[in-house]
């Protein structure tokens, strides 16, 4: 309906000027050519010095009244260490562009005042004016030297990349049609290497290479998920784009930068404000004292529902506008509990699926994990009056067989590096099995099972008269038969310390 009515407007607007060009035909036809031609040309000159006037106090006036909504110039002040910076060269630029704007405008239209055709006019005319050239030639040179520079020292500072002891943290934004994946470096602070080759849409969507330590513990946030970091701390996001050009922008941080296929991009900031500080800064403003749904007078005012927000600033394709996201500026403590709640994606969604290059071998950290928790309960042993007995719990064997399986390797050999270190400690070495099968069969495996584990540890220098291996078959479960859980724990290597 408006477009309706502002067509018709248009539309009249249209008719009357072809009118009025006929009746001026006409009246010069009666009152003679060369007085009605002078008379059109005043009144054209004085309705563009009318225009200058008009658009310069509209263009004036029009960013005052829209100054709030502009970025630095109302209450959407920066959040970012570096964001007033940048915001300075934005009114250094303004300010000398917005001169040149006026004053250009000024003399574009006095010009055709001043030069329109009159009876006693007289024209000057000159081929060559060095002067003027150096005018034009020097002011903008000076102006755009100092622009530039200006420019170059304030990109240098917030382009400046991490020094080798600066403490940050790093996360990784990937672009695509139509949506950004966040990686987040997990405990250890490392995001892991990645491979376009390993690409796999499915499972593995970034390209991450599980064989890097580095890469189990990263942690990719669901697609919808609030981006969330943490105030008072520098924050490298590495950026690139799987498919066609995207842009990173954080409008409030006043970062942007550009997401490319195949060549990784990056942008420093150090986040100052929390999202809740920056809901109390809008608050009480005009323009965020609002109810946030304006046909509900009853809902939430609309800064409580401020939220930073991350968009694609690089026109992508038709989904494009559904890039945004939320982003959360929260205080540190905040951060470490959040961070902590969250759960790496290997060791959620990969770990001894198809997709596990690693499937079925023991992980560094497990090989860690697993030797302190001897170490632990091998010392205690020693100290402790009571207790003698520790359950090897990470030594297997084949099913129904004495043959050790290839991941007790790592148990036994930190045995014997403790029974090494411990060298008077005397041993035996206990088997265990469930009651399946026949008793004397399951004594005579526990025996075997037994004797093999002492083998191993005199191959690797043990001296056999520290150990001694029994077999105990079924004799003493720790757990019912009846669950297949309860025959796994009663299959077990037992450890007794004879003496210190
Ligand atoms: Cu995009």
């Amino acid at each position: 309906m408006n477009f309706l009515v502002l067509f018709l407007i248009l539309l009249l607007i249209v008719i009357i000027i072809i009118q009025l060009g006929k009746v001026r035909n006409l009246a010069s036809v009666i009152r003679g050519e060369a007085r009605v031609e002078r008379q059109n040309n005043d009144r054209t000159a004085m309705s563009l010095m009318v225009f200058m006037v008009v658009f310069l106090v509209f263009c004036v006036a029009s960013a005052m009244y829209y100054k709030d909504s502009m970025l630095g110039y109302g209450p959407l002040q920066p959040a970012s260490a570096h964001g007033g910076d940048i915001d300075y060269l934005f009114n250094v630029t303004l300010f000398f562009t917005g001169i040149v704007f006026i004053i250009t405008h000024i003399i574009l239209f006095w010009y055709s005042w001043k030069y329109r055709e009159r009876d006693n006019a007289d024209v000057k005319f000159f081929v060559h004016s060095t002067k003027l050239e150096m005018i034009w030639t020097a002011i903008p040179a000076v102006v755009m030297t100092f622009l530039v520079v200006q420019g170059l020292m304030v990109w240098n500072d917030v382009m400046t990349d991490i020094g080798p002891d600066e403490e940050y943290l790093e996360i990784e934004a990937t672009g695509y049609q139509f949506a950004w994946d966040i990686r987040y470096p997990g405990p250890d602070g490392i995001l892991g290497e990645k491979n376009y080759r390993k690409i796999d849409l499915a499972v593995n969507p970034l390209g991450m290479d599980w064989l890097d330590d580095n890469a189990l513990d990263d942690i990719v946030i669901d697609g919808s998920a609030e981006i969330v970091l943490p105030v008072d701390t520098k924050v490298r996001v590495k950026i690139s784009a799987k498919d066609v050009l995207h842009n990173f922008y954080l409008p409030h941080f006043r970062v942007k930068m550009d997401a490319i296929p195949g060549l990784p991009t990056y942008f420093i900031f150090t986040p100052i404000t929390t999202t809740e500080e920056y809901r109390q800064q809008l608050k009480g403003h005009p323009d965020w004292e609002v109810p946030y749904d304006p046909t509900d007078p009853e809902s939430k005012m609309k800064w409580e529902e401020f939220n930073y927000e991350l968009a694609c600033a690089e026109l992508c394709g038709k989904g494009h506008y559904s890039m945004r996201r939320v982003l959360k500026i929260v205080t540190k403590e905040e951060y470490a509990e959040w961070a902590a709640a969250q759960k790496s994606t290997y060791f959620s969604s990969i770990r001894n699926q198809e997709s596990d290059p690693r499937k079925g071998q023991l992980l560094n950290t497990e090989i860690k994990q697993r030797k302190k928790e001897l170490t632990s309960s091998f010392n205690a042993a020693l100290k402790s009056d009571s207790i003698n007995l520790i359950r090897l719990e990470h030594v297997f064997f084949k099913t129904g067989s004495a043959e050790l399986a290839d991941n007790s390797k790592y148990e036994l050999d930190n045995l014997s590096d403790l029974m090494k270190t411990n060298n008077t400690v005397k041993v035996e070495l206990g088997g265990h099995t469930d009651s399946q099968g026949d008793d004397d069969g399951n004594m005579s495996l526990s025996n075997r099972r037994a004797s093999n584990v002492m083998n191993y540890l005199s191959r690797k220098g043990i001296e056999s008269s520290r150990m001694v291996a029994v077999g105990y078959g079924e004799n003493t479960p720790v757990e019912s038969n009846d669950t297949a859980e309860g025959r796994a724990k009663n299959r077990r290597t037992e450890l007794k310390i004879l003496s210190k």
